[in-house]
């Protein structure tokens, strides 16, 4: 384990650790990315995956977002499929699609293949985060990770999918080879957190985009005993650690129960649910993080300013109900048309309030 930065200043890290911080800190999901016009730059010279295993390429669209809207906090640029990708997964990137894999995993046999999967080093990606680590002065830089569910889902689906019909149908009718796919997935994404853990991250969270697609009762029995063991594989880094997902109202309970409750842990929540109401369902002690509609941002600034007050309001109302701290975001990624001016002037408003 590498010597983490002491950032005790840091708003992001103070929020996300149940402290007091300066300021209301903001960062955005996907605030590397298409929305950026420096972004679509470097990547009319580079397919995805290209980027996502060269440190200095990691390293610059890491850092693009920083230098232009003064964010509390960095995301590692990567994907969810990367370690997949390093385990020798055959899967593309595609422009405009995302995740594509070659051969989806429908059956036992599949799942067999998968479990010879280890992790080995991914050098562009540690390589990355200590340089990072090193440009990134006071800011804080956010490793992250597919949750176990959310990265089924595209292995079983072969790609991205609505209503992600064959993954239930496999988690149902399949148990046994759905759990032992979960299990591979599962040690999967510990040893892809722990390559930026131990590279220097600062915090990491855990995407579970998907999981909102599931009922409570199949949620506990499918999917939360997998990513309680996520989050117990990371807990003795002792950085703050966050659970994400989209549609998850039902579900914010459980998903704090994955974090196993420990200090300096933060749920992510979407526009649908407002943050005191979450407050309440993930129970006293945790951080909040969101919850900004995207869609808001398309609809022009009067309209967006508003909508961020609103956000602060309910964020302070969410403290006194007992959350532990509140991280404004969206309450899922900036979509790729945004005007990137709009993001700037969003991070100036909740840095003024
Ligand atoms: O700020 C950042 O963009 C950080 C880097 C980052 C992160 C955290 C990327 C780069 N991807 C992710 C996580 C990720 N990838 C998630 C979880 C977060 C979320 O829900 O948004 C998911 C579900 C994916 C899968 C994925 N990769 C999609 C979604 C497809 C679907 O099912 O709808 C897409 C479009 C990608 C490609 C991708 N990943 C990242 C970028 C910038 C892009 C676009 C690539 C391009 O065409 O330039």
């Amino acid at each position: 384990m590498s010597t983490r930065r002491d950032l005790p200043e840091a708003p992001y890290l103070a929020a996300a650790s149940g402290l007091t911080s300066s300021r209301i800190p903001v960062w955005f999901m996907r605030q590397a990315g298409r929305s950026l016009p420096e972004y679509r730059a470097l990547r009319a010279q580079n397919t995805m995956m290209e980027a996502c295993f060269d440190a200095e390429l990691i390293c610059e669209i890491t850092l693009q977002p920083i230098r232009r809207h003064g964010v509390d906090a960095a995301i590692l640029f990567s994907d969810i499929v990367v370690p997949l990708r390093a385990a020798g997964v055959d899967l593309d990137i595609v422009a405009a699609v995302g995740p594509v894999i070659a051969n989806p995993v429908r059956t036992e046999a599949d799942v067999a293949v998968l479990k010879s999967l280890e992790l080995a080093r991914i050098d562009a990606v540690s390589d990355a985060v200590r340089l990072l680590v090193g440009e990134l002065g006071d800011v804080p830089l956010i490793g992250f990770a597919g949750a176990p569910f959310t990265l089924a889902s595209y292995l079983v689906e072969g790609g991205p999918s609505k209503l992600h019909e064959r993954t239930k149908a496999m988690m149902l009718a399949q148990p046994a080879t759905w759990h032992a796919l979960m299990e591979v997935l599962t040690d999967l994404t510990i040893a892809f957190l722990k390559v930026q853990l131990d590279a220097g991250v600062d915090a990491v969270q855990v995407f579970d985009s998907w999981a909102g697609t599931l009922s409570l009762a199949d949620y506990r029995t499918f999917v939360l005993p997998h990513s309680s063991r996520v989050f117990a594989g990371v807990a003795d880094y002792g950085v703050p650690m966050t659970h994400f997902g989209v549609g998850t109202a039902e579900l914010l309970g459980a998903m704090a129960e994955a974090t196993g409750r420990r200090p300096k842990t933060v749920v992510g929540v979407d526009w649908r649910t407002s943050l005191a109401d979450a407050a309440t369902r993930v129970g006293a002690g945790t951080a909040l993080q969101g919850n900004l509609d995207p869609v808001v941002l398309l609809a022009g600034w009067p309209v967006t300013e508003k909508a961020a007050r609103a956000v602060v309001d309910d964020g302070r109302r969410a403290l006194g109900a007992g959350a532990s701290g509140h991280i404004f975001n969206l309450g899922h990624g900036v979509s790729p048309t945004t005007d990137p001016g709009l993001l700037t002037d969003l991070v100036e408003l909740v840095h003024s309030l």
